[in-house]
């Protein structure tokens, strides 16, 4: 049984990142690293969120001497503003790939290349949506549920029908605090509208908006992207592999899917197990394919299939100086334009497949719901014939890859819970046995962890030394997105990792044989981890700002985290943010993300760059929790 000393260590990574970072020099490319180098120190304006540029008479910049922008405008609605546009950047990312998804449902039939695959989640869906479900063909029903979540993006009237799944406290604060979602596409357009020039400069009102267009990501549009994903591909269940750049195979054809929207990976996968394919890789002296994710497709593809996941949101370039990438393809999201001019340094086939990421350098191949599959084999046959082209003078593969075990959806935690309550039958299906772990302190609390890399801080190590420091003090882990990826290469989504937790958790651990961070999934599986904290706060009895349970953002980077944040906020969870919101040029605005929003939601940012202090003001505040619940 592994010991701590066993696991790969941050530094280990880091020692691998540096040598492909060296070998790199020899084949001309450039990495983030070097680029990093050249936009440091970053504009300090940008930085703490007082330039504006939202009209032609600026950019305005707010200092001490100029405190108004020409047309009045001070640091407050400055910083506002941008926040709010950053809000609504990620809402419509995470929400047209949800979109996207329900038209991929909408075009599913019996004898296509996407079909219903979860049917009980179909069927419950429609039935929460009042859509007739007895005597009608599934996929009858199918695109009635895909019309009716369509119709969610732009209903002129309403609010989002998912609001209904959360705490009746929830709901009635939402709805006397006005930040309950409409359409999705209206409070996108409201948060551009309202940050128009001559519109609101009024802080809260912009913090208040950010809150309300964070819901309609959070509890529309992401929400939706991970049903309707479930119901067309399947809901996640437990399964294993494994996570590192280690999983690229020297002697096979090596495919990297990336992105976030697995329409274009599942049709890759299938494609890959083709006889055909395999015979061909054979031919040209590979011994298989080898898919391996990076980002959240890798979480996608991952809980499903049980793909490898080669790495997270820094590691994206790492992939291809190993030289051994035959072929990275990407559908949508935190692809860097740099894989165009890397891959041409090697003999990697960059492949774009969607018109919302199109990218200099790229092979571009549109996926059509069509003809999904015969362009997942073009791809993969791509990459066979591309196969004999390596350089062996340029491959590195570091050795670092570490088991894991992935796939908690809710439905899986429930499942996994019912296997210790055998004897208990009023509480299957329940978070109760959850719950009695945490009221009679064997387990201390829940810490959500989520997000990206970001060079401002070291990469990975604040995710893994945070993870590490809870799991030693029994709060257990759940983790989305790069996050998982980072606790995935780290070891600690393997059930071994029970040797690094308190006696409280390891306890748990081996009586639900669990690991101690669970994998939920993507970025937009976020939306899972509200309904467990709903459906825990439910089955305690207690309004879920009472719960014991926090979020945690250590490295975010893009605008779908400052979404993520604001819905996760607005559900009553207290975040921990390891990078700064750019908004440190306006008092109030700092006051309002950390403070203000406690008066409208019951939760706020707290927010801290050294990973130590983080994680101990995280166990502070799950103590605090408790011992006002009287545990
Ligand atoms: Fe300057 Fe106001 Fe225009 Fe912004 S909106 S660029 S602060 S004049
Ligand atoms: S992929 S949004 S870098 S978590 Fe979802 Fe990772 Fe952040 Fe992209």
């Amino acid at each position: 049984m592994k010991d701590e000393n066993c696991f790969t260590t941050v530094e280990q990574m880091e020692a691998d990142s540096a040598k492909l970072y060296e070998l790199s020099k020899a084949s001309g490319a450039q990495t983030w690293e070097d680029r990093n180098k050249n936009q440091t120190p970053h504009c300090k304006f940008g930085e703490e969120g007082v330039c504006c540029r939202i009209c032609s008479m600026g950019p305005c910049r707010i200092t001490p001497k100029a405190p108004r922008g020409i047309c009045g405008a001070d640091a407050d609605a400055i910083a506002g503003r941008n926040y709010l546009r950053m809000v609504a950047g990620g809402c419509s990312a995470h929400s047209d790939h949800g979109r996207e998804i329900c038209h991929t449902l909408y075009a599913a039939k019996a004898d296509g290349y996407y079909k219903v695959t979860d049917t009980v989640k179909l069927i419950n869906l429609a039935k929460e949506w009042d859509i007739e479900t007895e005597g009608r063909d599934i996929y009858d029903i199918a695109h009635d549920v895909a019309l009716c979540g369509l119709n969610e993006y732009g209903k002129p009237f309403g609010t989002q029908k998912f609001l209904k799944r959360a705490t009746e406290e929830r709901q009635k604060t939402w709805e006397e605090q006005g930040i309950s979602p409409r359409a999705v596409d209206r409070e996108i357009t409201t948060a551009m509208h309202m940050t128009h020039m001559g519109n609101t400069a009024d802080a809260e009102a912009l913090v208040r908006q950010s809150l309300r267009t964070g819901m309609a990501d959070g509890w529309g549009g992401s929400m939706m992207g991970t049903e309707f994903t479930d119901i067309l591909f399947g809901t996640p269940s437990v399964r294993e592999t494994e996570g590192g750049l280690g999983v690229i195979e020297e002697d096979m054809v090596n495919i990297i899917v990336h992105g976030h929207d697995p329409a274009m990976s599942e049709m890759i996968v299938q494609a890959s197990e083709h006889k055909d394919l395999l015979d061909l890789a054979r031919s040209y002296g590979a011994k298989g394919i080898n898919i391996a994710g990076l980002c959240c497709t890798a979480n996608e593809v991952a809980m499903r299939h049980g793909v490898k996941m080669a790495g997270n949101f820094l590691q994206q370039e790492n992939a291809i100086l190993t030289g051994c990438v035959e072929l990275i393809a990407v559908d949508v999201q935190c692809i860097f334009p740099a894989l165009g001019p890397l891959s041409e340094c090697f003999h990697t086939k960059f492949i774009t497949t969607s018109e919302i990421a199109r990218i200099p350098g790229a092979i571009h191949i549109k996926m059509e719901k069509e003809n999904a599959l015969e362009q997942g084999r073009q791809i993969v046959k791509m990459a066979v014939e591309n196969f004999a082209n390596r350089d062996k003078n340029k491959i590195f593969i570091p050795k670092t890859k570490e088991k894991a075990v992935v796939g908690y959806s809710c439905e899986s935690i429930l499942k996994q819970l019912d296997t210790v309550t055998n004897s208990h039958l009023d509480e299957r299906n329940t978070y109760k046995p959850l719950i009695d772990c945490v009221t009679s302190g064997v387990l201390r609390g829940a810490v959500a962890i989520v997000g990206c890399n970001n060079p401002k801080v070291r990469p990975d190590y604040s995710h893994i030394e945070i993870m590490k420091k809870l799991i030693k003090n029994d709060i257990i882990i759940v983790a989305s997105g790069c996050s998982a990826q980072a606790a995935a290469k780290a070891g600690l989504l393997s059930k071994e990792a029970k040797n690094l937790c308190g006696a409280g958790l390891k306890r748990v651990c081996e009586l639900a044989d669990i690991p101690p961070v669970l994998h939920m999934g993507s970025c937009v599986d976020i939306s899972r981890m509200m309904l467990l904290a709903t459906g825990i706060a439910k089955d305690w009895g207690v309004d879920i700002t009472k719960v014991p349970v926090v979020g945690c953002a250590p490295e975010w980077m893009s605008e779908k985290a400052v979404s993520i944040a604001n819905y996760v906020v607005s559900t009553g969870i207290d975040t921990y943010l390891g990078i700064e919101p750019q908004v440190k040029g306006s008092a109030k605005m700092m006051q309002l993300i950390t403070q203000g929003t406690r008066e409208i939601t019951g939760a706020g940012y707290i927010i801290n760059k050294d990973p130590h202090e983080l994680v101990q003001a995280m166990i502070d505040g799950i103590e605090a929790k408790r011992a006002a619940l009287g545990i």
